[in-house]
């Protein structure tokens, strides 16, 4: 049977927006209070998705989430009619409307942790919600991530669905972020491979001193748990702590892996070469050829990797065999990172060609071309048990577009968030999706 990876990527919401939200990332950070443009930034990922589609990969949407989150300002104490709420927490709290606004969750691989049924002790597509719980403006997504998948992957029969982990930092799960597979063929057994960031409860793992480690080895072990996958189809391996100090705050910010081969920094890891051992071995027995090309750090320092996101590249397999790097624009404008990748695909090694995407509204916040997308490795008959209305095609393409061009503001800055009109447009917007990708009702104003 055949199997492919899909990759759905996170259609940006209507209130993007650049809020300084996210401690440790330093995009974030830096172009806090800048004003943003959320037309164009769903324009451009819709333009990678039109065209990963073109180039004859199979690719989905995930619906983005009602902002701003008034039901849970209501839970923070905000109260009266909606735009009393909103009215009140700028008025007394605006750090929480700004986080309450975040569009978020437009970067999908933090929605969930995906393991195949290739991989999985009852056969099924196992998702774990990530409690994000790292970042209040993030944990709040779980909930309708939780509903949008369910509405996407609905037949219980191919899909089983695990709430989030506790919403504790000993549990912190950023999701598939920190989590790749290598396999021979999509639709055979694979190695997964969790990296977390810290361990909550043995000391013996070195943990960060200046930014958070969001990913702990107690959240990777219980969703690898969940999803019941073999002690001989996983490995767990530790983030170097120095590289999350600079700003690596995502394993996907350093590394990337797909189908045979792992594409990482050289500091990337700690205990690299037991890692890289451990891998080749499982991944061996199970009839594959684990590759890894490691970038050195005279080529490439851990900054230049940082500003460029050249390892938040899509690594895609080609018919051929080969492999395709989707970056964005920043690798090229970084004179040692465009260099790098120029001796990259001229090597003869599996990476054959790059790909350059403008997704500049989304990078500003720390989000690249990966970020954008959550890879689901599913066989035929699970793609043909995928809710069609969130496969992408040319006229999903075309009516998606028309629904940005009609509903997104072409400007928003903080005070902007405080407009309760803003609330109105968003709802209007999100109701009318709802529609053009069948999901129903998913979102707070539509079940409440
Ligand atoms: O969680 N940025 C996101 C970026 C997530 C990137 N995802 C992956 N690497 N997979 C985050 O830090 C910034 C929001 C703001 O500042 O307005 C933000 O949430």
């Amino acid at each position: 049977m055949k199997s492919f990876e899909v990759n759905f990527d996170g259609l940006v919401g209507p209130t993007h927006n650049y809020g300084g939200l996210s401690f440790g990332n330093v995009a974030s950070q830096s172009n806090s209070q800048q004003a943003s443009n959320p037309k164009e930034a769903a324009l451009q990922g819709l333009e990678k998705m039109k065209a990963l589609m073109d180039m004859g990969f199979v690719q989905g949407v995930l619906a983005p989430q009602e902002r701003p989150d008034v039901a849970g300002l209501r839970s923070l104490g905000f109260s009266g009619t909606d735009a009393q709420v909103i009215e009140r927490a700028a008025k007394e709290a605006m750090p929480l409307l700004v986080a309450s606004c975040s569009a978020s969750s437009m970067w999908v691989a933090n929605a969930a942790t995906v393991s195949p049924s290739a991989d999985t002790a009852d056969g099924r597509v196992h998702f774990t919600a990530a409690n994000l719980n790292c970042k209040y403006h993030r944990s709040i997504e779980h909930p309708t991530t939780s509903r949008v998948l369910g509405a996407m992957f609905a037949d219980q029969q191919h899909f089983a669905h695990h709430a989030a982990l506790p919403a504790v930092a000993q549990f912190g799960d950023e999701g598939a972020a920190n989590h790749t597979r290598f396999c021979r063929e999509y639709g055979e057994a694979g190695v997964e491979f969790f990296v977390f960031g810290r361990s909550a409860f043995d000391s013996r793992y070195p943990a960060p001193q200046k930014y958070p480690a969001r990913q702990t080895l107690e959240a990777s072990q219980a969703v690898a748990r969940l999803h019941g996958l073999s002690e001989e189809g996983v490995v767990f391996a530790q983030q170097n702590p120095s590289v999350i100090d600079q700003g690596v705050f995502h394993n996907d910010v350093i590394a990337v892996g797909n189908g045979e081969l792992l594409f990482h920094h050289q500091d990337a890891f700690l205990n690299t070469e037991q890692m890289l051992a451990e891998l080749q071995g499982k991944l061996a027995a199970r009839g594959g050829n684990f590759q890894s090309i490691s970038v050195p750090r005279d080529q490439v320092a851990v900054e230049d990797a940082v500003r460029s996101y050249l390892f938040n590249s899509q690594l895609l397999s080609r018919a051929d065999g080969s492999m395709l790097l989707v970056v964005p624009e920043e690798c090229r404008s970084n004179p040692r990172v465009w260099q790098y990748l120029q001796g990259l695909t001229a090597a003869g090694g599996p990476i054959r060609e790059v790909k350059v995407f403008d997704l500049k509204q989304s990078m500003q916040n720390g989000g690249g071309p990966a970020c954008l997308r959550l890879r689901v490795a599913l066989n035929e008959t699970e793609l043909a048990a995928v809710n069609p209305g969130v496969i992408m095609t040319a006229s999903l393409y075309d009516t998606l577009t028309q629904w940005v061009n009609r509903h997104y503001r072409d400007a928003l800055r903080e005070s902007d968030l405080a407009d309760p009109q803003l609330l109105l447009e968003c709802r209007t917007a999100l109701d009318e999706l709802t529609q053009i990708l069948k999901l129903g009702s998913v979102y707070p104003f539509q079940i409440n």
